[in-house]
């Protein structure tokens, strides 16, 4: 029907006529609306000369109709920021080509043609960070999403898939190494001081994968022998002064190899395996075929500097790009919308290796509380999404928790009903049957149903349905029968207003209340709004032990008595189940307390209880350090806030510092003999890394308890460590302090490790994240510290990313903090969008916080979105946030 005609609407025409011209807003691209490109591209040829402020980019592109796509005149080539130098059709110039928008449109009237496209860049100029640009003198790549598009016009789509060869020449004094994918295949000398060399990758791959580095650099090398026999060279690229830091990431290479042959029988499949670290990155990393560029902090450790956290995320980043050569690589996504194909399945892959290096029980805690803090949040606010989004206008805003850690979980739910060696059968047929395509998540499923043998036909709804369900488990026992009710709700989210129920595999155990033994684990399946499942045999109600290994990822509400989370905290067999015991201990507590409040008699039954678990944490002699360590932490203030409707910020603050200094008056004695022990183990000894996590621990009960103590035994720390993990740990605690020993540190870390950008980064972060009263302040003045730039993607988030995930001091009351964070937005939306957008989600939970606050935050989200020329990326999560 004719709009303007619709009775409905009798003032619409006037509207239309007097409104103001709407703002211009990107388009939304919808997942029904696929359709293949027209085109194939077999092959392309690249000739870059490159330079810092000028490349010159030749390409070659054959291409050829494709089979299975409506017909089409003329290919429309995707550019972004580009003018056509020349472009040449079957070897003739031609200029019948046009622009739209971006795009260039070239006509093709036969069925097979060769384009040659001239393009011409200023990789200096580009403080995006997308396609080709330069860091620290050097030239390096990034093209997922959408990147490829900014170096040459090309179909910049994941199923357009190609066999590339790159000629690539620069003076050689400045990019002494040219690296691309695939493998050399011929080098020379130039005139006047150049150089080139030649790649061809025989995997065809799509240009999101195209990598290119030029600079001085230096590698760190190794081989590696696959499963048959092959002989594959590694190499860890970076600049001179880093080497010594590289020893930590060419080991974790090479056990991924391993691991992937061992674990799900993926052997590598180039002679070459490189890897780049650059301190200038968007992200952590990127899979482009084996050429893997990595963000600096995910490659360069050493004990004086680098965390114990550090060397764990470094194994599991490199394993996770290492893991893509097959999960992503060899095969990829048919679209963006598909994304949680290679992201969530690479993820799972990356912790299962993790927790085969680390230890099974606390890799599960820390994944969990990952995706508790960053993917709840975002499944129950304005930007919830499914794993598998139907809709986006800027793709780069989607590479999100959901997709990847809900996405990892949902893959992992499928492990768990169909057990490894089924999951196995399913991954080893979905490798077979789709190696070399551009596949979807429904080619996925369908391979995991074949050859794990499991109906997933209900189960697809976690790939449409976004939001966290609620599970809710109530125990009615009578006789020597307990019934289990179990009900679930999948709550609204945007654009989604009823849900179906989706199948939850919940395991469980019922322990007898006097033998303290269980049963045996079960895995019940809750695929229906509610069910019931019997038990026989308890004398009494038993205590149930529910969502063990968190085998959904879901939150479970149940009533349950204080002494029975603090048998489970204690006494639980599951890891996982002893340590949300001890949260849900906690949780309930501050919840109540920060909300309707508690009278005295109830605070103090409540603390009791929490103290009475810590204290036999404390004391356990079954448990290693890293566990005491996972067990110790009290839930962050995010996920608190994320456990009540609408939260008070403030008061949770007030209320979990102030259970944690009673707990540190309580237990005193009982960390200080702790600390003792610990103190004692020296760097490379037995369960050091564990101690060192439990020295941190109890410091930061100190600090709430006793700070003039905490700050005598910090700086005491501070001064003695051999190592990062503890001197951050230190200065962590100390940062938080009003005391003299806060400064005398601060400086000397400074001092210590000036020019050592990943170092200074954690100095910005520390106080950027610290509990003092001033810390607004503090990050103030740092921005106008000589060493903070808003062009360094790793700076910038080392400060205002860091105090954006500071509850204390984003939340101010004054709105301060969300004013800061706005400005942050808008200064740096134009120099670097993705980095900008990722700022957004912060101000954009107002409808969680309590309304003076939830104002304040919401009228910065309008001042942003009044701005002229925001970009895509901003735009869209600024508008999806006001909602
Ligand atoms: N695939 C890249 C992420 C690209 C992000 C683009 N905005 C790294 C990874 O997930 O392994
Ligand atoms: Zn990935």
């Amino acid at each position: 029907m004719d709009i303007a005609r619709n009775p409905a609407v009798p003032n619409e025409n006037i509207q239309l006529a007097d409104a103001p011209p709407e703002p211009k807003r990107p388009p939304l691209i919808r997942r029904e609306d696929y359709q293949p490109f027209a085109w194939l591209v077999p092959q392309t040829a690249i000739d870059f000369t490159l330079g810092l402020e000028s490349t010159r980019i030749a390409a070659k592109l054959s291409v050829e109709r494709n089979p299975d796509a409506d017909r089409a005149e003329d290919i429309r080539l995707n550019g972004d920021g580009l003018k056509p130098v020349s472009v040449a059709r079957d070897g003739e110039p031609v200029d019948d080509w046009t622009m739209v928008g971006d795009d260039l449109i070239v006509k093709l009237p036969g069925d097979a043609h060769q384009l040659e496209i001239v393009t011409q860049i200023d990789p200096s100029a580009n403080s995006q960070l997308m396609g080709l640009y330069a860091s620290n003198g050097m030239l390096c790549t990034q093209c997922e999403a959408e990147g490829f598009r900014r170096i040459t016009f090309f179909p910049d789509r994941p199923d357009v898939l190609s066999t590339y060869t790159v000629r690539m020449s620069g003076p050689k004094s400045q990019f002494p190494i040219l690296l691309c994918n695939g493998n050399k295949v011929a080098q020379g000398e130039g005139a006047d001081g150049t150089h080139w060399a030649e790649w061809h990758d025989p995997w065809p791959k799509p240009s999101y994968l195209f990598a290119l580095v030029a600079g001085d650099l230096v590698a760190n090398s190794d081989t590696f022998t696959t499963m048959s026999g092959r002989e594959v060279e590694l190499n860890v690229w970076v600049r001179g002064d880093d080497l010594a830091r590289t020893d930590h990431a060419l080991e974790s290479l090479r056990k991924s190899m391993k691991w992937d042959e061992d674990v799900f029988g993926r052997e590598y499949d180039l002679d070459l395996f490189n890897i780049v670290a650059v301190s200038d990155f968007n992200m952590g990393a990127m899979e482009n075929k084996g050429l893997n560029v990595f963000n600096t902090k995910y490659v360069l450790a050493d004990p004086d500097t680098a965390t114990d956290a550090d060397f764990d995320a470094i194994e599991g980043v490199i394993a996770h790009e290492y893991f893509h050569n097959w999960s992503g690589n060899r095969i990829t996504c048919r679209d963006w919308f598909q994304l949680s194909l290679k992201e969530g399945f690479t993820v799972l892959r990356d912790q299962l290796f993790s927790q085969d290096m680390q230890g099974e029980a606390v890799k599960r805690i820390e994944d969990v509380r990952i995706l508790r803090s960053a993917q709840f949040p975002e499944d129950s606010g304005p930007l919830a999404h499914p794993i598998r989004p139907d809709s986006f206008r800027e793709i780069s805003n989607f590479y999100t928790a959901t997709v990847y850690n809900k996405g990892a979980e949902v893959i992992r739910m499928m492990r768990t009903m169909a057990g490894p060696e089924r999951f196995r059968a399913g991954t080893d047929l979905y490798f077979d049957r789709h190696d070399g395509e551009a596949a979807t998540c429904e080619d996925f499923i369908s391979a995991m149903e074949e050859g794990a043998g499991l109906d997933l036909a209900q189960f697809r709804l976690w790939y449409s349905q976004a939001g966290t369900p609620k599970v809710e488990a109530s125990l009615l026992h009578s006789g020597d029968t307990t019934l289990l009710t179990l009900t679930q709700a999948v709550p609204e989210t945007p654009g989604q207003p009823d849900k179906k129920p989706m199948p939850i595999p919940l395991k469980i155990a019922l322990f007898d209340r006097d033998t303290g033994e269980h049963g045996g684990e079960q895995l019940l399946i809750l695929d229906q709004v509610q069910k019931g499942f019997n038990f026989k045999g308890f004398d009494k109600p038993p205590i149930l032990s529910i969502n063990r290994g968190f085998s959904a990822p879901v939150t479970i509400e149940r009533s349950v008595r204080h002494e029975d989370l603090v048998f489970l905290a204690a006494r639980d067999d599951d890891s996982f189940a002893r340590y949300e015991a001890m949260q849900e201990l906690v949780v309930s507590h501050i919840v109540a307390a920060a909300g309707d409040g508690l009278d005295d008699a109830a605070r103090d039954a409540g603390r009791k209880a929490i103290g009475q678990a810590l204290g036999a944490i404390l004391t356990d002699e079954s448990i290693d350090d890293l566990m005491r360590g996972e067990l110790m932490m009290l839930p962050s203030q995010t996920y608190l806030m994320e456990q009540m409707l609408v939260a008070d910020p403030g008061r949770l603050h007030t209320e979990r510092e102030g259970l944690k200094a009673w707990l540190g008056m309580q237990l005193r004695d009982e960390f200080h003999a702790l600390y003792e022990r610990v103190e004692q183990v020296p760097y490379a000894g037995e369960g050091a890394r564990g101690a060192r996590k439990v020295k941190t621990q109890v410091l930061v009960y100190a600090a709430a308890s006793d700070p003039e103590k905490a700050s005598q035994l910090a700086a005491h720390q501070y001064a003695g460590a051999d190592n990062m993990t503890d001197r951050q740990g230190a200065l962590m605690v100390l940062a938080g302090l009003g005391t003299a020993a806060r400064t005398d540190k601060l400086i000397d870390f400074y001092r210590r490790y000036k020019g050592n950008d990943l170092v200074i980064d954690k100095w910005f972060t520390l106080q950027a994240i610290s509990l003092h009263p001033n810390a607004i302040e503090h990050v103030k003045a740092l921005a106008e510290h000589p060493d903070f730039t808003m062009r360094n993607p790793n700076r910038v988030r080392s400060l205002y990313m860091a105090f954006a995930g500071n509850p204390h001091g984003f939340h101010l009351e004054s709105g301060e903090g969300y004013r800061m964070i706005a400005d942050v937005i808008l200064a740096l939306d134009p120099i670097n969008a993705q980095t900008a957008a990722r700022f957004v989600p912060a101000l954009g939970r107002w409808r969680r916080i309590e309304p003076v606050r939830a104002a304040l935050m919401r009228q910065e989200l309008e001042r942003i979105a009044a701005a002229d020329n925001l970009s895509r990326d901003t735009f869209e999560q600024v508008t999806r946030s006001l909602g």
